[in-house]
């Protein structure tokens, strides 16, 4: 995914009145990296909590799911969720990842095949917000169940995020099932601290954002200029990450020059945090009923089974 269409959206964002750089860019080899280490971090809730969720209510999920389903996640990253639903589910016919981050998934893909050598494993690199193919799988599926956990969901505007849910409806196929995990709004301050952690991995994921760009896209961002910033706007529900420059300075990739003030702010990434009132309404608004919502005890995370209503 580094084609002039999106060198031209990157420059597009970068030019606009309030800087902004979309968060998939994270993801190149070392991002996929280092989110696999957030996801390991004392302050990062949602990635434990929602293990956990899907270990107490796993016989639950395997009835739901039912047999000979074909599992096809969004934004798979290290797959390491997934095992616990490879481990569980019964005679799946197929496993298909898809993420952006094409390395990090062809070799997610590879340990996956030597743990479940019975498992068709059919990796999709692609961006799954424009249309993709799906591959066809050695045994037909009774369904398709499509798995959207980690609450990626909620790194895409309300607007953006019922298109990608229109986007799994149909993916997800007449008889097919969304489970998808959703962070839910609660105190700001665990908030706040799961994105401003004291060992300062996410400040690092969010700074090799500009690496990423240098690399792939030929940018000359100057890495030791810009600073982490999280904070989280309880109005919004969300949660916005920003990359804070420390000088005047120009920035320019082939052609394109771009000006970043002393101060000036380019955002990075939202994350979305939701009620279980709000993402019902949004599911539904795009042709989802949910029949089985699961939480934790203090009601940090959400996991929740949707049918195509
Ligand atoms: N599902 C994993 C990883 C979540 S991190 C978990 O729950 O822990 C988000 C993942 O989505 C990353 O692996 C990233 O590469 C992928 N991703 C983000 N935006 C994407 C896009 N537009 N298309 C495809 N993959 C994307
Ligand atoms: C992938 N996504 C759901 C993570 C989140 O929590 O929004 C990405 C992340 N950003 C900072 N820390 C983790």
């Amino acid at each position: 995914m580094t084609g002039p269409a999106e060198l031209d959206e990157i420059i597009d964002g970068l030019l606009r009145p309030e800087k902004m750089i979309s968060p998939k860019y994270f993801y190149d080899e070392r991002g996929s990296q280092l989110f696999e280490q957030i996801t390991h971090l004392p302050e990062y809730y949602p990635t434990k909590t929602e293990l956990g969720i899907m270990q107490d209510n796993m016989a639950e999920i395997v009835a739901l799911v039912g047999e000979h389903a074909s599992l096809i996640e969004f934004g798979s990253g290290s797959s390491s969720k997934t095992r616990i639903l490879l481990e569980n589910l019964i005679q799946l016919a197929a496993y298909v990842p898809v993420d952006i981050s094409g390395e990090h998934l062809l070799e997610a893909s590879d340990k996956i095949r030597l743990e479940f050598p019975d498992l068709e494993v059919l990796p999709v690199v692609a961006d799954f917000t424009q249309a993709f193919a799906l591959p066809g799988p050695k045994f037909m599926p009774l369904r398709n169940i499509v798995y959207f956990p980690g609450s990626t969901i909620g790194n895409f505007t309300h607007v953006a995020a019922r298109e990608l849910l229109n986007v799994m409806y149909q993916e997800a196929g007449e008889n097919g099932a969304l489970l998808i995990g959703v962070d839910l709004q609660k105190d700001p301050a665990i908030i706040e601290h799961a994105y401003n952690d004291s060992a300062g991995i996410t400040a690092e994921f969010n700074v090799n954002m500009l690496r990423h760009l240098n690399e792939a896209f030929g940018f000359d961002f100057d890495l030791g200029t810009y600073s982490h910033r999280a904070h989280y706007d309880e109005a919004e529900g969300r949660i916005e990450m920003r990359l804070i420059s420390s000088c005047d300075q120009i920035v320019t990739a082939g052609d394109a020059e771009i000006l970043i003030a002393d101060g000036e702010a380019i955002l990075t990434e939202y994350s979305h945090k939701y009620t279980l009132e709000g993402f019902a309404e949004m599911a539904s608004s795009a042709g989802f009923e949910i029949m089985k919502v699961w939480t934790d005890a203090d009601a940090l995370f959400s996991v929740q089974y949707c049918v195509r209503s």
